[in-house]
């Protein structure tokens, strides 16, 4: 086994979630080849369920790829419940008419198994097990991303150009030295215990509103809801038990019948957002939550990985195929007047629906419930709102 083994690609991808693996998929698409460094097993990475929601424009945006066969044909709701204390009212997503569904409901694991089978069997180069992924060189012409594979062998593959989607906890972002990117961040305050349950969906989306505190129940398949409970900012999972969670997600919908189910998954939370600027440095590109993170409210976080990789992907196309750098120039700005706006209203729709509590903050309270009447009663606040959710800003 030779010390190093030396290899070239046009683009280097780092981390195999959905920015990654849509970006290769898409890069294959345009006959550019590239490399994925992953750095857990296939298994791994297939199993981890997260969101469920394709909006409108990312499911337009593989259609437009001509990957519209890796969606499966489950349009999501096109209506979402917003249960104000156990009253329900409901809010068009598409209030217009326009026939726009919600987008498409997806299990993110499941795309994401899709867009692996369809990189491995068109023959693409996605190797798992791929430790101390370590990228220099970046301010050159050739940048250059070694690593360790599973047999031990240390590979160094010098390409044009690397895509950081590895992911909040990745190390792209922690290769670009010090005062080259800035990292905005806020911590919201709130927590959320998340619960993955064998329960019956929701008719449609469900949002629950109340002084006990925000919750919601997401369709997640035939028989599977993901539960969203807002809970004190120091309760770890273990003050949850099953009892307790089924006990106040029914009381904050207002529903004695509120389906329950065995729990397959929990975790808490803290609520935050956070922005790397710019979301570039020399030829490394940062990609999905390895540039943003954004909490789970209106459902933006695969959206805006997916938002990523389609930019990535046009400009890298046309810096390979006619030598046009404009679109690797504007990648940061374009991304991140994106990023801003879904952070605004992820930001917004937070502070709508958790209602601080008459007694904490009743100005606040009332400001909250304001916003909500206005949704709820507008048809331009409800354009605005269908703007967002379907990903049309
Ligand atoms: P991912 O999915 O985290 O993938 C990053 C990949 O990089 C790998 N990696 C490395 N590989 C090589 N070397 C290294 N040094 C590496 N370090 C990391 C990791 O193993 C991983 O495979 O990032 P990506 O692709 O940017 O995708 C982002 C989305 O996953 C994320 O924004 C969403 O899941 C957020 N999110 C939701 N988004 C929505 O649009 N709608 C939702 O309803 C929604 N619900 C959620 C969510 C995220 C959740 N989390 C994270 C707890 C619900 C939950 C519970």
């Amino acid at each position: 086994m030779p010390d190093v083994l030396a290899e070239s690609a046009t683009v280097v991808i780092v981390g195999a979630g959905v920015a990654g693996m849509t970006t290769a998929v898409m890069l294959r698409r345009c006959d550019i080849d590239c490399v994925v460094l992953e750095r857990q097993s296939r298994d791994y990475v297939e199993q981890r369920q997260r969101a469920g929601v394709l909006e409108y424009r990312a499911a337009q945006m593989f259609g437009e790829w001509g990957l519209a066969g890796l969606l499966g044909s489950f349009p999501a709701d096109d209506t979402l419940e917003i249960r104000i204390e156990g009253q329900t009212h409901l809010v068009l997503n598409d209030p217009d008419g326009g026939g726009r569904a919600a987008g498409t409901l997806i299990p993110q694991q499941i795309l994401l198994r899709n867009l692996i089978s369809s990189f491995l069997d068109g023959g693409g180069d996605l190797r798992f097990g791929a430790a101390d992924v370590t990228p220099r060189d970046l301010a050159g012409q050739c940048p250059v991303v070694s690593y360790t594979g599973p047999d031990g062998q240390r590979h160094e593959i010098s390409c044009a150009l690397v895509a950081g989607c590895d992911g909040e906890h990745g190390i792209t972002r922690r290769c670009v030295p010090d005062g080259s990117l800035a990292v905005l961040a806020e911590e919201y305050g709130i927590s959320w215990l998340t619960i993955q349950a064998a329960a019956p969906p929701p008719r449609y989306p469900l949002m629950m509103v109340s002084s006990r505190g925000f919750a919601a129940q997401f369709p997640r398949g035939p028989q599977a809801s993901r539960f969203y409970l807002q809970v004190a900012p120091e309760d770890q999972v273990a003050d949850w038990p099953a009892d307790r969670i089924w006990a106040e997600l029914r009381a904050r919908a207002g529903r004695a019948d509120l389906p329950s189910g065995e729990i397959t998954f929990r975790e808490v939370f803290a609520l935050r957002g956070l922005v790397c600027e710019p979301m570039s440095y020399g030829r490394l590109y940062l990609l999905g939550d390895a540039a943003h993170i954004i909490p789970p409210m209106g459902g933006k976080g695969m959206n805006m990985a997916l938002h990523d990789a389609d930019v990535f992907t046009r400009a890298v196309r046309d810096f390979v195929q006619r030598g046009d750098e404009s679109g690797l120039r504007d990648y940061s700005a374009v991304c991140l007047r994106h990023t801003w706006t879904y952070q605004e209203f992820s930001r917004w729709m937070t502070e709508m629906l958790h209602d601080p509590g008459q007694q904490v903050d009743p100005f606040r309270a009332r400001l909250a419930r304001a916003r909500l009447d206005r949704l709820l009663h507008s048809e331009t606040a409800a354009r605005d709102f269908g703007e967002l959710i379907l990903g049309l800003a």
